[in-house]
């Protein structure tokens, strides 16, 4: 037997153990020990029923994702193990009892479901997530979760991805006891209870598979909803056709048809750039030179400085997080406002379902508004989010230098202003980082860490490991100018504003976008977030200018009409009361006007020039910031892209998507535009130097990471 997997007796009860750390993925080894246990099981006249349980803190978490990437890359062959072992076991005349805590994942459902009995601890999940990483359930999922949930809930999952808790597997059947205490003990007593009984497989269970009439409104309703929801995803539509086949072909069959549709999910593009995401994710947590043993400052409460929109989101996080939170504003008028749309924000999260009311009744209460400094004192952390503006920063953090205790955090929600120069404010720039949050706070998972010149390590990994609990993605980053995510949407939205001027309309920019895959398009963003945010930083900035280099026009003239966007009714587009965006002749006839003024000749721009000048506008720029070491690595690019600026995940962010074009062809495109538009095209010398080695940037990432 593997030593991933062990096999001991509890007098008649056999225990099978899975013993691969840190979540007891499916690695090569995992099935083929189970399949010896199984097979001594079966030949032991002593042993009258068996329990498999994972060690550890969680059941198993799926199939080992990382072996997916070496089967694409042709390094080594798919496990032929794993799924006539689920078969075997099934058949086992001897019945296996799955215990289940942490999480049965993916593959880990799969292997539970082809056991006789579930029993779980009632902090487990279950869930087929497989669609998040652009695949389907590969070992019989779409075909066992119908015959235990119903064909309705199995869609569910299956397509959408998100997990259940245990006490919902109960109530569905995928559980069949729930077991408050001692997990393995408890499914030993239960293996005891059922032994002699006869051991029902799944797999023969068709009673909850519905009929063609049922059936046929749930898949035309769960398609909707994926073209909807996961607009632009494959893997979502083909786990919704293998489920049908399900309740179409007999078992065998339907797994046959599952598989197809596996394999040829597991070698597309989308499946790769989603893997990509999934350890992105986590790569982005390792901090070279602030290891994981870094002590770290326990932050039991915090305060915000400013309740606007920014002040008011954050607030929310840390009460989300259970973190009791001071809210501090200048005026009563303005803390009322801000109070009332933390309540209006919750009870919109209670409408949705998103929270119960309970949830939200607790979190108000860890929610201290306040007009003085008073408390400030105990806090743990304190997160600034007054206007942009450095002076106004300056003196809020010279009243937190007298304020805040001795080891506190003192951090900035600043999107653009150096955070060097603000920690100048105090004598303890060790404490003063940045933390970016991204609008609305307490709904964009992205946190960009900014790391100053003298931000201490204890208090980066602080802020790093926070962002987990805050339930953020926290990417650490140097300290440039709009740091790394608005650096990179400068030239993104400079573009765009560009192309309207030479003649796109604001709709075929936006559309051109929406349909690669960005949740909005450029022009849309601009107006849901402010156009005068951008207008005063260019005021601000205005003296950094090169001399004859072409800079937008059109933006800073619609704010100059008052034009700010949705917040004024009006920006580029036009807005009802709903918030609604209607396309504005007007708007289209003051750009050409303005174009003309400006001596833009305007012409037809096709959709695949729109794509390539914004999106290689971020590309060309995170090369540079990759060169410059403001980004650790081209994942954390990825990863800041797809959590804060709503890129689609499924290209695997700006970076992976220009690896997968091409670094040559995009160089080269680059070029091009250089010789028509000039200065702003310079391609970043990391991308030309890469582009002539034939590499790419996740070259550039495993070379760093050596
Ligand atoms: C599948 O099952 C296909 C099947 O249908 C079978 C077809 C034949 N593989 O997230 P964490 C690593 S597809 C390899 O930080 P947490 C992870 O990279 C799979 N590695 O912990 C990290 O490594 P490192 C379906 C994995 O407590 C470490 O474990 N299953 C896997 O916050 C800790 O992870 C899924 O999609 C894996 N399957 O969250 C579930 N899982 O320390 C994927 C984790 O070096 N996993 N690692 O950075 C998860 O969702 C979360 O990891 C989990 C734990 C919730 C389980």
């Amino acid at each position: 037997m593997s030593n991933l997997v062990q096999l001991t007796k509890n007098e008649d009860i056999a225990v099978i153990t899975i013993v691969n750390p840190p979540v007891n993925a499916l690695s090569p080894g995992v099935p083929e020990g189970i399949s010896a246990a199984i097979d001594q099981i079966g030949k032991d006249p002593g042993v009258k029923a068996a329990v498999l349980i994972g060690s550890g803190t969680t059941f198993v978490a799926g199939a080992d994702i990382r072996e997916f990437i070496k089967i694409t890359a042709g390094q080594t062959k798919p496990s032929s193990e794993f799924v006539p072992m689920l078969r075997r076991m099934e058949d086992c005349p001897k019945p296996v009892v799955m215990a289940i805590h942490g999480t049965a994942f993916g593959g880990g459902l799969e292997l539970a479901m082809a056991g006789h009995y579930r029993v779980a601890a009632p902090s487990a999940q279950v869930g087929q997530p497989e669609v998040k990483l652009g695949i389907i359930p590969g070992a019989a999922g779409t075909q066992r979760l119908p015959r235990l949930a119903g064909v309705a809930k199995a869609v569910e999952m299956c397509a959408e991805g998100n997990p259940i808790k245990a006490d919902e597997a109960l109530r569905l059947g995928i559980v069949d006891r729930l077991i408050e205490g001692d997990l393995l003990a408890g499914a030993v007593a239960f293996a005891r209870e059922i032994s002699g009984k006869p051991a029902p497989k799944t797999r023969e269970r068709n009673d909850k598979l519905g009929t063609p009439e049922q059936n046929a409104g749930i898949f035309t309703a769960a398609r909707e909803n994926a073209r909807k929801k996961q607009r632009g995803m494959a893997a979502p539509l083909a786990a919704i056709n293998a489920v049908e086949a399900a309740t179409k072909l007999p078992f065998d069959r339907g797994c046959e048809v599952e598989r197809e549709i596996f394999v040829e999910c597991l070698y597309s593009e989308q499946s790769k750039a989603l893997i990509h995401v999934f350890f992105g994710e986590r790569e982005v947590a390792k901090i070279p030179d602030v290891p994981k043993e870094t002590a770290t400052i326990p932050v039991k409460s915090a305060a915000v400085v400013g309740a606007g929109t920014m002040g008011g989101g954050i607030t929310m996080v840390f009460a989300n997080a259970g973190i009791p939170v001071l809210v501090k504003e200048t005026d009563q008028a303005a803390l009322d406002r801000g109070m009332a749309t933390i309540r209006k924000n919750y009870e919109n999260s209670v409408k949705r379902g998103r929270f119960t009311p309970q949830f939200v009744e607790e979190r108000l209460k860890l929610i201290t508004p306040t007009l003085t400094y008073d408390g400030f004192g105990k806090a743990d952390m304190v997160v600034e989010a007054v206007f942009e503006g450095m002076a106004l920063k300056k003196q809020v953090f010279s009243e937190l230098e007298r304020i805040a205790k001795p080891n506190a955090i003192l951090a900035s929600n600043t999107s653009t202003l150096s955070i060097d120069e603000i920690a100048q404010a105090t004598s303890r720039p060790q404490a003063v980082i940045g933390t970016h949050f991204f609008s609305p706070a307490n709904v964009m998972r992205l946190l960009e860490i900014v790391r100053g010149k003298a931000t201490g390590k204890e208090v980066i990994a602080t802020c790093m490991q926070l962002s987990k609990k805050l339930g953020k993605v926290g990417v650490l980053v140097g300290n440039c100018r709009g740091f790394v995510g608005n650096r990179m949407f400068g030239p993104y939205r400079r573009e765009a504003q560009f192309l309207a001027e030479e003649g796109a309309s604001v709709e075929a920019v936006d559309g051109a976008l929406y349909e690669y895959g960005m949740a909005m398009g450029p022009m849309a963003v601009g107006d849901l977030a402010g156009l005068d945010v951008g207008w005063r930083i260019r005021k601000e900035f205005r003296h950094l200018e090169k001399p004859g280099v072409r800079q937008p026009i059109a933006e800073d003239k619609l704010c100059e009409m008052g034009r700010y966007g949705q917040k004024t009714g009006a920006g580029w587009y036009k807005y009802d009361e709903n918030r609604r965006a209607i396309p504005d002749p007007e708007v289209a006839r003051l750009v050409s006007q303005w174009a003309a003024e400006a001596g833009i000749r305007q012409r037809q721009i096709s959709k695949e020039e729109i794509v390539d000048r914004c999106i290689y506008a971020l590309v060309n720029e995170g090369a540079r910031i990759l060169e410059e070491r403001y980004a650790l690595r081209a994942v954390d690019i990825d990863v800041i892209y797809i959590n804060g600026y709503g890129y689609p995940a499924y290209r695997g962010g700006p970076m992976w998507y220009a690896d997968t074009v091409g670094l040559k062809k995009v160089y080269e495109r680059i070029c091009e535009l250089h010789a028509q538009h000039g200065a702003w095209w310079e391609p970043a010398p990391l991308l030309k130097k890469l582009a002539q080695e034939g590499k790419k940037f996740a070259d550039f990432d495993r070379d760093m990471s050596k």
